[in-house]
């Protein structure tokens, strides 16, 4: 049997597992988890034939796109990769490097990307500014983190509990090891605190070419009470979190997760029906400014970073659907 059929390698599959049960996580990580499981799958294998690899990576990307459908940097790095070997001419072993060099480039550029944000981010940051931050952002935390690090020691955090995944502990954690003043509030609060709150700053995992931003479900009722607070509200996003594909019209695919997650199966809510979206778009009147490694801009230049800057349009789509609508959970 060719290789392309057989079996993937193990540890491909299991950075696969990983994502669909979210022990890898957040928009940037995933897509650098893809791109090394493409270079584990190149370095796998075993054939002979350059063909039969171009298939054989073809399967891999497929099964690593079937992971988790709304960040849009997971196809956005497995475009990267694919579009450099799938046209190309030569032996196995060209065609092999082609499939790493670029997957090392991407991940190479995903760190140094989020590192500049920081620096650009860290900027807008005043020196005694109390930020709120909703899920556990990287390109956030970085921001944050460089604020406060560059002697803007005033900086206070709010961070949101983000139910049902509670991500918003992880940034609690990370900020309050920098030495970050950090208060952790329940989703529910916002409202209740935004009068307090200077500037809001999350990440996302998608950004449509109108400027909408798609992050962790709650983004979008944060921007709404910071709009009616008149406080700004700015996003953290590498380049490769812009959607192409959005510019020809294709919508963002919101994922909904397992009921459990929100409602322990031990629960006697028997026949409920519970839905857990685990994303939510924000319209970009809400949002003040977009934080990209190539300068700020304002979300209605969205398109134009995907026409100018341009990540090429995703191959890939996700293939599989996390749970059905209105799945009763017992
Ligand atoms: C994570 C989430 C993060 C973005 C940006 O959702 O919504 O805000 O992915 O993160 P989940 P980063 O926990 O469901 O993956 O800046 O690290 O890419």
């Amino acid at each position: 049997m060719p290789q392309s059929e057989a079996k993937l390698p193990e540890e491909v599959l299991e950075i696969a597992t990983k994502i669909k049960n979210m022990k890898i996580r957040g928009a940037g990580r995933i897509a650098r988890a893809v791109a090394r499981a493409m270079i584990i799958g190149a370095e796998s294998y075993r054939g002979n034939s350059p063909e039969e690899f171009k298939e054989y990576m073809r399967n891999i990307a497929n099964v690593l796109s079937s992971t988790r459908p709304t960040a849009v940097s997971l196809f956005n790095a497995l475009s990267y990769i694919s579009r450099r070997y799938e046209k190309a001419e030569g032996g196995l072993e060209v065609i092999r490097n082609l499939v790493i060099t670029a997957a090392k480039e991407f991940i190479n550029y995903s760190l140094n990307a989020v590192k500049r944000i920081g620096e650009i981010g860290s900027k807008v940051l005043r020196s005694d500014d109390s930020v709120l931050t909703h899920c556990n952002s990287h390109a956030a935390i970085e921001a944050i983190v460089k604020a406060f690090k560059s002697s803007k020691r005033g900086i206070k955090v709010l961070v949101t509990e983000t139910r049902p995944r509670f991500q918003g502990y992880i940034t609690a954690e990370a900020l309050l090891k920098e030495g970050i003043p950090v208060t952790l509030i329940p989703d529910s609060s916002v409202r209740y605190f935004m009068r307090d709150v200077d500037k809001v700053v999350v990440g996302a995992d998608t950004i449509a070419a109108n400027g909408a931003v798609i992050n962790k479900i709650g983004t979008s009722l944060i921007a709404l009470i910071a709009k009616e607070a008149n406080v700004d509200f700015l996003v953290m996003a590498e380049t490769y979190k812009f959607s192409p594909a959005t510019l020809l019209g294709e919508y963002v695919k919101i994922e909904e997760r397992p009921p459990q997650e929100v409602v322990p199966t031990s629960s006697n809510l028997k026949g409920v029906y519970v839905r857990n979206p685990a994303f939510d778009v924000t319209p970009p009147e809400y949002v003040t400014a977009i934080v990209t490694e190539i300068g700020i801009i304002p979300p209605q230049a969205a398109a134009l970073i995907i026409k100018e800057y341009g990540w090429p349009i995703a191959n890939y789509e996700h293939r599989e659907i996390a749970v059905e609508e209105d799945e009763p959970i017992l």
